[in-house]
């Protein structure tokens, strides 16, 4: 346990008005602050109502009270919370007393901070607990949930375990050199450096859509003036937030509206209609579709079904390169007569719609799912971050690698570098390997008071 000096005090509860207002405390000082504020030491892990004292003995408020000494506590450290009524003046007052007390403002992300160093939670737990706040889906929240509950800890340590016994295998080959061919000529080991690798691809699956569940996708809406784009925004996003009419050129600047889909996130982006013009502000405005377009998770490219995929979409589409994030829709099905719903056989996938009446609207959000890479099922998923998957995909090709050594018959030493790097990837992920900067870099965004 890591012995920190200073005590840390902030606000837990979001700042304004509301029926209680919970100031903490974590750090050796918190007795003496304990004894200062309430005249007593409270007894542990007990709710007890009592009066908050200023400087000179006066009663700032009275609330309820919880001490939790150290090691048993969130950031092992002796812990004290207050619950004061929850106005911001009481709240500034109570804080401004503990500091005089001895307390120092708390970091962003500290308290978690100080949980993690001290052993508390590992990185991916304290990270889940940002993420548990932060999430914007029911789906999120379950899977942050599963994660501070440890069990995305407990796959990486699952694997991190297998990757440790296979380097003592590899390993003792190089402390016995004459049986060295013996030992990495042993056919068990490369199969279970298979059967890792198998673990670990589904644990990136895994992680893959429960990064989508925490980032969600950009997607956005281009296609040629007059199509209907930003109808289908309005309608994707039940609201009415782009203007439109018939005008071709109506959308200039870039809409954007946040909308789920099963849990998953999608940032919609609404389009300037895509053609050469003279008019200076569409032009602005055709530049940031195509910058839009560029940067796109998904593109929906929309034409008009009566239309058709034309020579102006076609060089849309050369532009964009791979064919895997595009679903062409043809809208206005109304008005062609054609029959909604996704289209077979199309080279692209294809979606026809009415954005005006909806029909279709089923089948292109299945559709956008689907492109995602979104499996319908959250269940035992992880919400991940972007670091999650760069490590497990370092930890992946590590093995690969020791795999394609063993085969070709190279040093031992070769082969146990290799595991080495993975078993270090792994350790990244839950902070048993970290880096100063990373640690302040992941914590830093935590809001204040967790
Ligand atoms: N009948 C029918 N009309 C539609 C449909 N979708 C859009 N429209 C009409 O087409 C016209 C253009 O719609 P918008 O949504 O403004 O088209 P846009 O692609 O955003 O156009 P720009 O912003 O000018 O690029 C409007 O009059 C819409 O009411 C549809 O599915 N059926
Ligand atoms: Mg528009």
């Amino acid at each position: 346990m890591l012995l920190f000096e200073d005590t840390i005090a902030a606000q837990a509860t979001p700042p304004g008005r509301g029926g209680v207002g919970i100031v903490r405390l974590s750090g050796p000082g918190t007795k003496a602050i304990a004894i200062g504020l309430l005249g007593g030491l409270p007894s542990p892990r007990r709710a007890l109502l009592r009066r908050f004292l200023d400087g000179s003995g006066e009663v700032i408020d009275s609330g309820l009270v919880l001490y939790f000494p150290g090691p048993r506590s969130f950031t092992g450290e002796d812990v004290l919370e207050l619950h004061a009524h929850g106005g911001q003046i009481i709240i500034d007052l109570l804080l401004e007393r503990v500091l005089q007390l001895g307390a120092r403002t708390a970091r962003p992300g500290e308290f978690s901070q100080r949980a993690f160093l001290n052993g508390k939670l590992d990185l991916l737990q304290a990270e889940a607990i940002a993420d548990v706040i932060d999430s914007a889906s029911a789906q999120a929240a379950r899977s942050a949930q599963r994660t501070l509950q440890g069990q995305f800890s407990n796959r990486i340590q699952s694997l991190m375990k297998q990757v440790t016994e296979l380097r003592v295998q590899v390993e003792a080959a190089m402390d016995f050199p004459e049986e060295e061919i013996d030992v990495l000529s042993d056919a068990r080991i490369a199969k279970r450096i298979d059967d890792l690798s198998q673990l670990l691809a589904q644990t990136v699956s895994s992680a893959r859509t429960g990064r989508l569940l925490r980032e969600g996708l950009t997607v956005v809406i281009a296609g040629r003036t007059n199509v209907g784009k930003s109808t289908l925004l309005n309608r994707l996003s039940e609201r009415d937030s782009a203007i439109v009419t018939s005008i071709p050129g109506t959308t200039r600047d870039l809409l954007r509206e946040t909308i789920q889909i099963d849990g998953l996130p999608l940032h919609l982006v609404d389009t300037a209609g895509l053609r050469t013009t003279s008019d200076v502000v569409e032009r602005q405005g055709v530049e940031r579709a195509w910058k839009a377009v560029e940067s796109a998770d998904i593109i929906l490219l929309m034409v008009d079904d009566r239309a058709g995929v034309g020579a102006q979409e076609q060089a849309a589409l050369a532009q964009v390169g791979h064919g895997s994030r595009v679903i062409v829709v043809r809208n206005k099905v109304d008005l062609s007569s054609a029959l909604a719903g996704l289209v077979e056989g199309a080279e692209l996938a294809t979606v026809r719609i009415s954005a005006s009446t909806g029909a279709g609207l089923e089948v292109l959000k299945a559709q956008l799912k689907a492109t995602a890479g979104y499996q319908h099922n959250t269940e035992g998923l992880f919400l991940a971050r972007r670091r999650h998957l760069e490590a497990l995909q370092r930890t992946s090709t590590a093995l690969s690698s020791a795999r394609r050594q063993l085969c070709a018959h190279a040093p031992v030493e070769l082969v146990a570098e290799h595991l080495w790097d993975a078993h270090r990837a792994l350790g990244e992920i839950t902070g048993e390997f970290t880096s100063e900067e990373l640690l302040e870099r992941i914590f830093s965004s935590f809001c204040i008071g967790k």
